[in-house]
């Protein structure tokens, strides 16, 4: 096979560990902190796991070792979206493990959770893991979005288990696949099936973290690379000084992301969603909000720039969820049928117009026919509005370009406005992880090992203290019970750990919101260049602004 030249390099690369975990796994001991509860619904999230619930938080510092001296058969299963990272969590654990015994095996099972159940497996050995050390990707074993939830899959789960010898099991996933480990772990621990469940916290998207997880791998990595692309942008912006550039990036429902890129891009508008939610804006508040920038950059004789748009921010537009959640109604079951039936496009907006409130078709009257088209194309398998295709950075810079129209007709505005788009997501899920996310995750695995040795179910494997250098870093366990609430879906309460927004009184928002308006008139963009994998720590080893602030 033949390879880049970055990727025969970062094969050397040795991810640093903390501290704690550095003098070898049978001088760590177990600190047992105090016994947890969950973050909400206390006594309904205990009746659900009467096993597994309330244990200690702990964390491993330097002492006697009590781990199991047998051997260990582990699997490890990847789940979900890809996350740079996760190969080295893989390595993390495989290194562990060997550490331990070098007879202990880790199987790798296929393409998500599926594997599991189809027992689609491999064993993994030196050369396998040496040719994924430090590389973006989750094609190790691949991924997948099966959901491990019913007791049925469980039972197929506990025989696939014994008949491998396995005694652990390693989710690598983000909220819903934690969930679902912690059901699992549950599972386990009430049917005495041995085996141990111990989950890692990953997605680009941010939105898994609280008291306890500062941030979930890949997101380094990802708004890495978004910043890269934004800055380039913005350079380009600022030396042809003629294109308005609208920017989606990637975040299925928070903004983090998209906060992230701004607070390290400085471009000149940026939508948080949460705050659009919050505030009740209206689509034409935030075509008035961009255009306001527009135009005023404009007098300053300067008709470019840059808008960032959060993935998923047409979701928290109130008139626009209510729009969609009729459209939902509309085209229920059989009625989608009689819809796709009607040849033209303008028959079709007949329909759509006798099935809609007055105030939804106020709204979808002003949307550019694409949009509106885009709403009527592919379902979910709930038959839902996929709002990740609705392409809002055309959206909004065809709003804005109406709007600017009248303005320009009113006499207000002399500018010009040449809009370009772009979508950011995909490329930034399997980039090289950054040294902050090779460190990490592969800290994860490690530690999600000494989980394991010292005979631990239904926790995430926690690596805290993240914004100081890794030496410093602290290694643990949080019980996943821990971070559940109830909530209801899918018309059923339901045990799930709580989904993290960003926070309007966060350190992070606050300091976007402290610059934003000289931002949207001013050009201040900052330029920070591709991920550095090599060179001076300030510059390879820093981690994001949203973790700096967060922890200052
Ligand atoms: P996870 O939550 O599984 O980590 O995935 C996040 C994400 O990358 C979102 O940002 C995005 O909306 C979605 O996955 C895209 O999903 P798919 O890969 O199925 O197109």
């Amino acid at each position: 096979m033949t390879i880049s030249p970055l990727q025969k390099a970062r094969y050397e690369y040795e991810p640093k560990l903390p501290g704690m975990l550095r003098s070898g796994i049978d001088t760590i001991a177990v600190k047992e902190g105090a016994p947890t509860q969950s973050v909400a619904d206390q006594e309904a999230i205990k009746a659900l796991f009467p096993n597994t619930y309330g244990k200690n938080e702990i964390t491993f510092v330097q002492g006697e070792s009590s781990a199991k001296p047998e051997k260990q058969t582990v699997g490890v299963i990847l789940s979900g979206g890809q996350a740079p990272g996760g190969h080295n969590v893989i390595s993390g654990l495989y290194d562990a493990l060997k550490a331990a015994n070098p007879e202990n095996v880790l199987i790798g099972f296929k393409n998500g959770p599926s594997g599991l159940i189809e027992d689609d497996f491999v064993v993994f050995d030196d050369d396998y893991i040496n040719a994924y050390r430090n590389t973006g990707g989750f094609d190790i074993i691949g991924s997948g979005r099966t959901k491990l939830e019913t007791e049925e899959q469980f039972k197929v789960a506990a025989e696939v288990a014994k008949k491998h010898g396995i005694n652990a099991i390693v989710i690598i996933g983000g909220d819903d696949s934690n969930t679902n480990a912690a059901v699992l772990a549950e599972y386990f621990a009430a049917n005495n099936a041995g085996v141990q469940v111990i989950g890692a916290p990953k997605t680009i998207d941010g939105d898994l973290k609280n008291d306890d997880i500062e941030i979930s791998f890949g997101f380094d990595t990802a708004t890495k690379t978004y910043s890269e692309l934004v800055g380039n942008i913005e350079r380009d912006a600022n030396s042809a000084k003629k294109y308005w550039h609208f920017i989606k990036v990637m975040g299925r429902s928070a903004s983090h992301v998209a906060l992230e890129t701004a607070l390290e891009t400085q471009p000149n508008v940026c939508l948080i969603s949460e705050e659009v939610a919050e505030k009740k804006m209206s689509l034409k508040d935030l075509t008035n909000y961009i255009a306001d920038s527009v135009e005023k950059r404009a007098n300053n004789g300067d008709n470019f720039g840059v808008v960032i748009i959060p993935e998923g921010v047409v979701e928290f537009i109130p008139e626009f969820s209510a729009l969609i959640a009729e459209i939902n109604e509309l085209l229920a079951g059989a009625k989608a049928d009689a819809f796709n039936e009607l040849p033209t496009w303008k028959e079709k907006v007949e329909f759509i117009k006798n099935g809609l409130s007055k105030e939804a078709w106020e709204v979808f009257e002003i949307l550019p026919e694409n949009i509106q088209q885009q709403l009527f194309l592919e379902r979910d398998p709930h038959g839902n509005v996929q709002v990740s295709l609705i392409e809002s950075e055309k959206l909004f810079s065809a709003l804005v370009a109406n709007e600017l129209k009248k303005r320009a007709e009113a006499g207000t505005y002399k500018g010009k406005f040449n809009p370009l788009h772009h979508f950011f997501g995909y490329e930034g899920r399997c980039a090289f992880p950054s040294n902050f996310d090779a460190d990490y995750c592969y800290s994860l695995g490690y530690n999600a090992v000494l989980l394991i040795l010292n005979g631990y179910t239904g926790y995430l494997s926690k690596i805290s203290n993240l914004s100081k250098p890794a030496s410093e870093w602290v290694a643990g366990g949080m019980p996943i019970t821990k971070m559940m609430n109830i909530e209801r879906r899918h018309g059923e309460d339901k045990p799930v750990i709580k989904k993290a927004l960003v926070e309007l009184e966060g350190k992070p928002f606050k300091f976007f919101e402290a610059n934003r308006d000289k931002w949207a008139e001013e050009t201040c963009f900052l330029y920070p260049g591709a991920i550095q994998y090599y060179g001076p720590e300030e510059v390879c080893d820093l981690t994001t602004k949203t973790l700096k602030l967060e922890q200052e």
